[in-house]
């Protein structure tokens, strides 16, 4: 049985050209000059080693139909993966900063490569399921989740750059929280490969605790599986998190958000966790603070922070006059 794991590791990843807009790539920075740190290792008994930031270098493009930067996304994933299979195999659970959400690649993977026996919960607005053929942006931030699953191989050409990359990822192992701005063929997608995806009319109706318990028994009914969560924070309502490149109104509310983390912690398995899309560039002084405080919470909440507070260890009463 999988125990609670109360040690992480922080991986920043300053990277934007999964998508257009400039700044996403200042989010770890942003992140950890707000106090990411401090206010992981003030949760009682964690402990936090910060691995830096992947740099990618400059790295000449490849031309790939409908998909911008593709040379780029790969070089800076395959560090990642790498990254990430590192801080799992030290025992700790894999945080990542993002960047912009092609990263999922990279994390994923790298988990992938460590437990193969993952389940991902992708937390987003969006289902990230494009292939360059489906896609109408043709930025990769909308297809990471296409890139990974196996069964999916045989929707895209050969990518150059990406033979690191095995797509041994089963889309069964895939369910999704929060969707509400979903592409036409990634409908198709979701409904031809049966993926659990709860919308935010399903969180309307189920409420997001029976939402998550839906999909983790679907996904894993006996409840011995590390979990993945991929949690775009535009996920968010836009107004709870408004500096992010790609933001949709009607979203989880952070109490939503925060709530589901918790139950997620609760399972005592949740192994790696992306905390991509927020960009600081984005908005005005009061955004940037309330999208990053918001990233902040999640995070804390999905490590083990409690709402109700936590009385100091090993003390039993009142410090005495
Ligand atoms: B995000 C869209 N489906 O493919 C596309 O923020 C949006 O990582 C993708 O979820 C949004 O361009 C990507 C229209
Ligand atoms: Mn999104
Ligand atoms: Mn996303
Ligand atoms: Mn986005």
């Amino acid at each position: 049985k999988l125990q609670p794991l109360k040690k992480v590791g922080i991986i920043g990843v300053p990277f934007e050209k999964g998508q257009k807009k400039y700044g996403v790539s200042v989010a770890p920075a942003a992140l950890r000059y707000a106090g990411l740190l401090d206010q992981l290792r003030e949760i009682d008994g964690l402990d936090v080693k910060d691995y830096g930031d992947i740099e990618t270098p400059g790295i000449e493009e490849v031309a790939m139909e409908n998909m911008a930067h593709l040379a780029l996304v790969s070089a800076c994933n395959k560090k990642l993966s790498q990254k990430v299979s590192q801080v799992l195999r030290e025992d700790r659970i894999a945080v990542t900063i993002g960047g912009d959400h092609s990263i999922g690649v990279g994390t994923v993977d790298g988990h992938y490569q460590v437990n193969n026996d993952m389940i991902l919960i992708w937390v987003d607005a969006h289902a990230d399921i494009n292939t360059n053929k489906t896609s109408d942006s043709g930025s990769v931030h909308g297809m990471p989740v296409a890139l990974l699953v196996k069964e999916f191989s045989h929707y895209w050409p050969y990518l150059p750059t990406m033979d690191w990359q095995k797509p041994l990822f089963s889309i069964k192992s895939l369910g999704y929280i929060g969707l509400r701005s979903v592409d036409h063929y990634e409908r198709l997608a979701i409904e031809k490969y049966n993926v659990p995806a709860f919308a935010m009319e399903d969180v309307e109706e189920y409420g997001i605790k029976k939402s998550i318990e839906h999909v983790l028994k679907r996904l894993d009914p006996e409840g011995r599986k590390p979990i993945h969560v991929s949690f775009d924070i535009d996920s968010l309502d836009a107004l709870e998190a408004p500096s992010t490149g790609t933001p949709v109104r009607g979203g989880l509310s952070l109490r939503e958000a925060i709530n589901l983390m918790e139950i997620i912690h609760a399972t005592g398995r949740l192994r790696a966790i992306d905390l991509v899309e927020i960009n600081p560039a984005l908005g005005n002084e009061t955004d940037r603070k309330v999208t990053i405080e918001a990233g902040l919470c999640v995070l804390k909440a999905a490590l083990g922070s409690s709402r109700r507070g936590t009385a100091p260890r090993g003390v039993v009463d009142l410090p005495i006059q």
